[in-house]
C-alpha cells in the first residue's frame, strides 16, 4: 500500500516548472497586455516566471536568454525584437537541452532551433487592411500614407508585404509615404506631423495604415492638430484591436483593426506541457485568429469586453 500511495503521490504533484521570458518591452498598449496575461496564466499553472524586459534592445534580449541559461531555467519565451541576430544564443539554448517558444513575432534562424512560434499570419493581417480599404474607396484616387513596426521585425516586414497585396491592382491606391513609427504613440503622432507637412497640411492624403493601433492612436491627435478630421478627411486602418482605437472608431476617428489577441502564453505552456510532460511535439508554427473590427461592428461594447482582458 505504502508503494502505492508514494506512486499516487508523485504522479498527482505537479511538477512546477521555471520558465524564462524574454520580453520586448512595453512599447505599446498591446505589448503591455501580453506581459499581464503572461504573468496570470504562469501564476495559474503554477509556473515559477523569470522576467526581463529588454528595453526594445536585443543585445538586452540576448544577455537576458544567457542568465536563463545559467539558471537551468526548464524553458524559455522569447518574443524577439527583430527576425535576424538569433542563431547563436538559440543554439547554446539547444545546447542546454531547453526550449524555445517564440511569441507574436518570429526568427530568420532555422526552425530547428526553436520548439514552436505563437502568433498570427502577420502577413494575412496586412492583406485584411488592404483589401477593407480597397472595398472603402473602390475606384477614388487614394494616397495612403503608412506608419511601419520596428524595422526588421517580423510584423513590419510581413505586414506591408499583405498590405501591398491587399492593394495590389488597384492602381488608383498608392502608398506614397511609409515610415517607421516603431510600434509607439509617440513616434507615430511625431512621423503623423512630417507626413502632415510633406503632403500640403494633409490635403492630399486619403489613408493612414498604420501596422499597430497606438501608432494609429497617436497619429490620429496629429491628424486633429492638423485641422482634419480622422476617420473621415483621412481614414484610419491598423492592427491589435487595443481598446483604445475602439474609442477612437465610436468617436469616428478610426475606421478598421485587425485583431491579435495577447494571450500568446496560453498556447505556448499548453504546448510546453505536452512537450515536456508527454513528449509531443508541437507544430512549428501555432497560429492565432485575426478578426477585422469596423465601427459596424458596436465599438464601445468591444471596447468595454476588451478593457479587462489584461490591457
Ligand atoms: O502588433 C505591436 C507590438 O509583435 C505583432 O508588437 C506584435 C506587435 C504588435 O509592439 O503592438
Amino acid at each position: 500500500a505504502s508503494i502505492l500511495a508514494s506512486m499516487t503521490f508523485f504522479s498527482s504533484a505537479v511538477v512546477a516548472q521555471t520558465i524564462g521570458f524574454s520580453q520586448i518591452g512595453s512599447e505599446s498598449g498591446w505589448r503591455a497586455a501580453e506581459t499581464t496575461l503572461t504573468r496570470q496564466e504562469a501564476e495559474k499553472r503554477g509556473i515559477d516566471l523569470k522576467f526581463a524586459d529588454a528595453q526594445q534592445k536585443q543585445e538586452n534580449q540576448i544577455r537576458a536568454i544567457r542568465s536563463f541559461i545559467a539558471q537551468g531555467v526548464d524553458a524559455i519565451l522569447l518574443a524577439p525584437v527583430v527576425a535576424t541576430g538569433w542563431d547563436a544564443v538559440l543554439k547554446e539554448a539547444q545546447e542546454s537541452d531547453i526550449p524555445v517558444v517564440l511569441l507574436d513575432r518570429q526568427v530568420d534562424s532555422s526552425d530547428d532551433l526553436y520548439l514552436t512560434a505563437v502568433g498570427s499570419d502577420l502577413h494575412h493581417e496586412g492583406v485584411v487592411a488592404g483589401e477593407w480599404l480597397v472595398g472603402e474607396v473602390g475606384d477614388k484616387e487614394c494616397n495612403v500614407v503608412e506608419l511601419q513596426g520596428t524595422t526588421g521585425s517580423s510584423p513590419a516586414i510581413k505586414r506591408k508585404a499583405g498590405f501591398e497585396e491587399g492593394i495590389a491592382g488597384h492602381d488608383n491606391i498608392k502608398i506614397v509615404r511609409s515610415q517607421t513609427g516603431d510600434f509607439t504613440r509617440a513616434k507615430g503622432k511625431e512621423v503623423m506631423e512630417s507626413f502632415l507637412k510633406a503632403e500640403n497640411g494633409g490635403k492630399n492624403i486619403c489613408a493612414l495604415y498604420a501596422h499597430n493601433d497606438d501608432m494609429a492612436v497617436g497619429a490620429i491627435q496629429a491628424i486633429k492638430e492638423a485641422g482634419l478630421k480622422p476617420g473621415s478627411d483621412i481614414l484610419v486602418v491598423s492592427i491589435d484591436a487595443v481598446p483604445d482605437i475602439f474609442q477612437a472608431m465610436a468617436a469616428g476617428e478610426a475606421n478598421a483593426t485587425v485583431e491579435l489577441t495577447p494571450n500568446m502564453a496560453g498556447p505556448a505552456f499548453d504546448a510546453l506541457a505536452a512537450f515536456m510532460d508527454g513528449g509531443t511535439v508541437p507544430p512549428k508554427f501555432i497560429q492565432t485568429e485575426s478578426k477585422l473590427y469596423t465601427q459596424k461592428d458596436d465599438p464601445m461594447k468591444v471596447y468595454e469586453e476588451k478593457k479587462g482582458l489584461g490591457y
